[in-house]
């Protein structure tokens, strides 16, 4: 009997365990490019022509290699992942499926209850099993990163001498938060000239996604293995060097600073995850690049992406309806590009819709700590950040967002809320220079909207955090301003707010 082989959009990758499983001879690939997946958020229009342009050109990588394949184009075929499975098992008399367990419970769920037998293999692209995660996680009263990370970095010997980490230490970031450079001598990510595969794409988004948050135009993304690693080679000989010293900088006319943009690659399976990251410690163990940069680079892949992932699927399905903070304000129209005052929010969403990407630290301490200090409902936040960046599937944007960066989940993830100032931004970026806002000014017309909300979010969340011992400081810090000025906050930061809630502009 036929088996059939599901490779979903993020699945492109050689070594797919549900690809291992099959018999290239007597089994049929299955991929299908479906409204459901392409709808269930609405997905930057460069984020879809991405993933359909690698997704035919796997098929035909596939194809070349001798499987049989076949393959629904968007408006070809069925709507839904099940619906192609079905449509596609009557059409090759299969009444087995072999799939890579989905990134997302919503699909796991799908797959489970589609009325044909669907076996879902684990997707060990991954270093840690979810056996070997909840292995670690059991017993422990906090799941801090840096533990699980320096198991990883033992199971797999990346930067290990004789059983100790490389240069003495596990972790190098106190020297990875410089300010940002003056000038940065790296060019950018390797950007690739749309063939006919993607131009064809490029065609069917412009016409179905025109409605989409986000510019379609210039395309420049790598769509396949070999484009992505030429990326990455180019990448760790130019940028890597000083990935670590400025990993945290933002600057308001360059958009990539020294970052890999390796993410979208990775998640997409076009890159494996350890070839990455020993590209890496090749290029550290040549002495080409300094440690901090190496080991910072390697942590983010083998610590934090798998530790992010062994959070979601521990966690359980409720977990992007998570709002430990009770926050309940609808996402303001600055997230959708519309007017804002505040340069840092315009700098990153207007880079967030033309690239697709925006980096961490942007992601976090701009848009990330905005919405937490105004308390946006985090589920719109979640559904924000899924949408918008062209790396973004739930296993890896959800605990970003709802753990990391609203606090939504409690404190599973985050120790504190990632919440600042308008200082922060203002030492690790150059955005200020040219705002409307003065980042100095704590109070009146001309005050940093962060400088307010700031401590309006600490005051009315005093319940929740006044004991946590590494925000003892900042209530104290509260409880010596003067009472006039701690009033004058409070109703300046109210003032914010109500012009959110008016859908005025702050
Ligand atoms: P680099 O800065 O070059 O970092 C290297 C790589 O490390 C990344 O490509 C990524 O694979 C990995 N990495 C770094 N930090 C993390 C992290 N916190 N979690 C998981 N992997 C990490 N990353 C995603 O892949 N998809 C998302 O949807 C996503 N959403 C995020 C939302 C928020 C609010 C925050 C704070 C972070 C989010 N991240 C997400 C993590 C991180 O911002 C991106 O991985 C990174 O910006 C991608 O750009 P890059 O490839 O240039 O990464
Ligand atoms: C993100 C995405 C999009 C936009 N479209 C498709 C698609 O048409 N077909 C498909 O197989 N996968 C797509 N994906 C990726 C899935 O949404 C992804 O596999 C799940 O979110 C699990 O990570
Ligand atoms: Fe952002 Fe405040 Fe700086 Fe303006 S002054 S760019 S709002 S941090």
């Amino acid at each position: 009997m036929v088996n059939l082989i599901l490779v979903l959009g993020d699945q492109l990758s050689d070594t797919l365990s549900a690809l291992q499983a099959g018999d290239k001879t007597a089994d049929v690939v299955v991929m299908a490019e479906v409204a459901d997946e392409a709808g269930y958020v609405p997905h930057h229009p460069k984020k879809i022509a991405f993933l359909f342009s690698a997704m035919r050109k796997f098929a035909k990588r596939l194809s070349d290699d001798g499987w049989t394949v076949d393959y629904a184009k968007l408006g070809d075929g069925e709507t839904s992942v099940c619906g192609a499975l079905l449509a596609a098992a009557e059409r090759h008399g299969a009444d087995r499926v072999i799939a890579t367990e989905p990134g997302e419970w919503r699909l796991i769920n799908a797959l489970t209850h589609c009325p044909i037998t669907v076996e879902q293999r684990p997707d060990d692209r991954f270093i840690a099993s979810h056996g070997d995660f909840a292995a670690w996680a059991q017993g422990r009263t906090t799941l801090r990163m840096e533990f699980f990370y320096r198991e990883m970095r033992k199971r797999t010997g990346l930067m290990m001498e004789d059983g100790k980490p490389a240069g003495g230490q596990w972790n190098y970031d106190h020297d990875n938060r410089k300010a940002a450079p003056d000038q940065v001598d790296y060019s950018g990510p390797m950007r690739f000239k749309p063939d006919a595969v993607v131009e064809e794409v490029l065609a069917l988004v412009a016409d179905r996604f025109a409605d989409n948050f986000g510019d379609l135009d210039d395309f420049w993304f790598a769509t396949d293995q070999a484009q992505a690693r030429r990326h990455l080679a180019h990448w760790v000989t130019k940028g890597l060097p000083k990935f670590g010293d400025f990993q945290d900088a933002m600057l308001d006319d360059n958009r990539f600073l020294y970052h890999g943009i390796v993410g979208l690659y990775i998640n997409a399976g076009l890159l494996d995850p350890l070839e990455v990251c020993q590209a890496v410690e090749a290029a550290w163990q040549a002495g080409d690049v300094p440690i901090n940069a190496a080991e910072g680079f390697i942590r983010q892949i083998i610590g934090w992406r798998e530790y992010v992932r062994g959070i979601y699927f521990m966690e359980g399905p409720d977990y992007t309806q998570r709002n430990g903070l009770k926050h309940t304000r609808d996402l303001p129209a600055v997230y959708w590009g519309g007017p804002t005052f505040m340069r840092c929010m315009k700098q990153t969403v207007d880079q967030t819709k033309t690239e697709a990407y925006a980096h961490h630290i942007q992601r976090l301490m701009v848009t990330g700590n905005f919405a937490l200090l105004a308390g946006i409902d985090p589920g719109q936040v979640h559904e924000w950040y899924l949408a918008v960046y062209a790396d973004a599937y739930e296993w890896v944007e959800a605990p970003n967002v709802i753990g990391m960066s609203q606090f939504a989940d409690g404190g599973v993830i985050a120790s504190k809320p990632y919440v600042s100032s308008g200082n922060y931004i203002h030492k690790m970026s150059n955005y200020c220079g040219s705002c409307t806002y003065k980042v100095t000014q704590k109070t009146g017309k001309d005050a940093c909207p962060f400088n307010l909300l700031y401590w309006h979010f600490l005051n009315r969340h005093r319940e929740a955090f006044s004991a946590n011992p590494r925000m003892g400081n900042m209530y104290a810090v509260w409880d010596r301003m003067d009472q006039g000025k701690r009033d004058t906050i409070v109703t300046e930061g109210d003032a914010i707010l109500a012009r959110l809630d008016a859908g005025e502009p702050v």
